[in-house]
């Protein structure tokens, strides 16, 4: 059921409740894909526990699902570069002087290239055709995107933002909606690190200082706010 485009909810949230305007706020879901969370993907061969993003797979699918039956807007990132890698800094190739890197044959495809199935979005998720698909290829959604200008075509003023990881594409997506007058939304048991201390600390840097960044709550108060 669509909401009609007047009404305003209120979510639980710190540092203070978080308003917002259904009509005007998108789900921007970033990075959800096959190669940073399943077993045997880029993000596990170089170390990490996965099991640290997978949890958020499900609270995302439950949101995602409470969103569409509203009939709000969904937008899909995926980080990841052109085939030919020409949009790819020579910095951050080399960057962590990993053995495979970024463009090299990696467990599902080449690692982080558009059109390879690691670079997708995982099945459980899976965007409608009707959602756009962000493709990224920094660590914010903003940078070198029409995401901006996609948003302000659709009337968008706030967003839930969540996916992975919490301190690196999601906390530099959320710093850069805020410098764009976009308030955010995140909601902590649909965002995930590697690393634990990082998704606590994440998560306080956006909220601390009265909310310098946005707002945190979780899936079940957005979704039942939502009715
Ligand atoms: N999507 C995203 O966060 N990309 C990363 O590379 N994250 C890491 O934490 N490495």
């Amino acid at each position: 059921m669509t909401m009609p485009a007047s009404a305003t909810l209120s979510v639980a949230a710190e540092p203070y409740p978080f308003e917002f305007a259904p009509a005007t706020c998108a789900l921007l879901i970033i990075d959800m894909q096959r190669d940073f969370l399943e077993p045997g993907g880029f993000g596990e061969m170089l170390g990490n526990d996965v099991s640290q993003l997978r949890r958020t797979i499900e609270p995302n699918r439950k949101l995602l699902a409470a969103w569409r039956a509203k009939g709000l807007a969904v937008l899909h990132t995926r980080e990841g570069h052109r085939p030919d890698l020409t949009d790819l800094p020579p910095a951050k190739k080399v960057r962590g002087r990993s053995k495979t890197c970024i463009g090299d044959a990696g467990p599902m495809g080449r690692i982080l290239v558009r059109g390879e199935a690691g670079h997708d979005i995982i099945p459980e998720l899976y965007p409608l055709p009707t959602e756009p698909v962000i493709d990224k290829p920094g660590k914010g959604a903003f940078f070198a995107t029409d995401l901006h200008a996609i948003l302000q075509n659709l009337g968008i003023k706030q967003l839930v933002v969540t996916g992975v990881t919490t301190e690196v594409c999601v906390n530099t997506t959320v710093r850069e909606a805020n410098d764009r007058g976009y308030d955010c939304l995140v909601p902590e048991d649909c965002v995930g690190s590697y690393f634990p201390e990082f998704q606590m600390m994440g998560l306080k840097m956006i909220k601390a200082q009265g909310g310098i960044f946005g707002w945190v709550s979780d899936s079940g108060k957005i979704i039942a706010a939502l009715g």
